[in-house]
């Protein structure tokens, strides 16, 4: 049986809503923050050698890290749904968008966070790494405007992978085709229930 470990307010909460979309069945294991240091608890450190957030297992299969979990689970039970056939035209924009998500766009999330919070001066390498959130915004907003998911006219696991770091980035006002699109994909009755499963009591919130 498969069991997702979520950790409160992490990026498994994209593995419950790939389930939910999916209609796979499977258990949720909840784990809260420390407190103090927000890091996963020690229960969920145990898991797996790396420690972070989502972790599935399956029978004596633990896995780690979102992109690999997303591609076992579409190979394993996607039946072809979620993510397009090698020659659909938008094949390589699925791709793209679904690597981009994690490979660059959180990164650049999480280096503007650290930026931030260590209160680095400005420098030209500070420029450099803010400039790639707000050019990762900008592609994203751009890529909206003219499609309406990622991979194009279908929703996809890109779109799944997405909207954590589109979330993440907070401040998204200027960028209306992004807060369209979280808005559209928060509707999603996977989604929310997902949401309601992961994060009980917080299924309306969008940040
Ligand atoms: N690239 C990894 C990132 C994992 C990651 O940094 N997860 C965070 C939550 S979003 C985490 O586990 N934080 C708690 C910790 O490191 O203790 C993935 O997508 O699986």
């Amino acid at each position: 049986m498969l069991t997702i470990h979520h950790l409160a307010s992490s990026q498994s909460e994209r593995i419950v809503w790939l389930c939910e979309e999916l209609g796979l069945p499977y258990d949720l294991i909840r784990y809260e923050r420390d407190p103090a240091t927000r890091s996963a608890p020690p229960a969920y450190k145990a898991l797996h050698p790396f420690g972070t957030s989502p972790a599935i297992t399956d029978g004596d299969l633990v896995l780690g890290e979102s992109s690999a979990i997303v591609d076992y689970l579409l190979a394993r039970h996607g039946e072809g749904r979620l993510s397009l056939a090698v020659d659909d035209t938008h094949f390589a924009d699925y791709l793209y968008w679904l690597h981009f998500a994690n490979g660059s766009f959180i990164p650049s999330v999480m280096m503007n966070f650290a930026l931030q919070m260590l209160g680095v001066a400005d420098t030209d390498t500070t420029r450099m790494l803010r400039g790639r959130n707000a050019l990762a915004l900008r592609m994203s907003e751009t890529r909206l405007a003219a499609v309406p998911y990622f991979a194009g006219d279908r929703f996809t696991a890109a779109d799944i992978m997405m909207v954590a770091p589109l979330k993440g980035s907070r401040d998204l006002s200027g960028y209306p085709y992004i807060r369209a699109y979280v808005e559209r994909m928060a509707e999603r009755p996977a989604y929310r229930r997902a949401m309601q499963k992961a994060e009980p009591g917080s299924a309306e919130r969008l940040d």
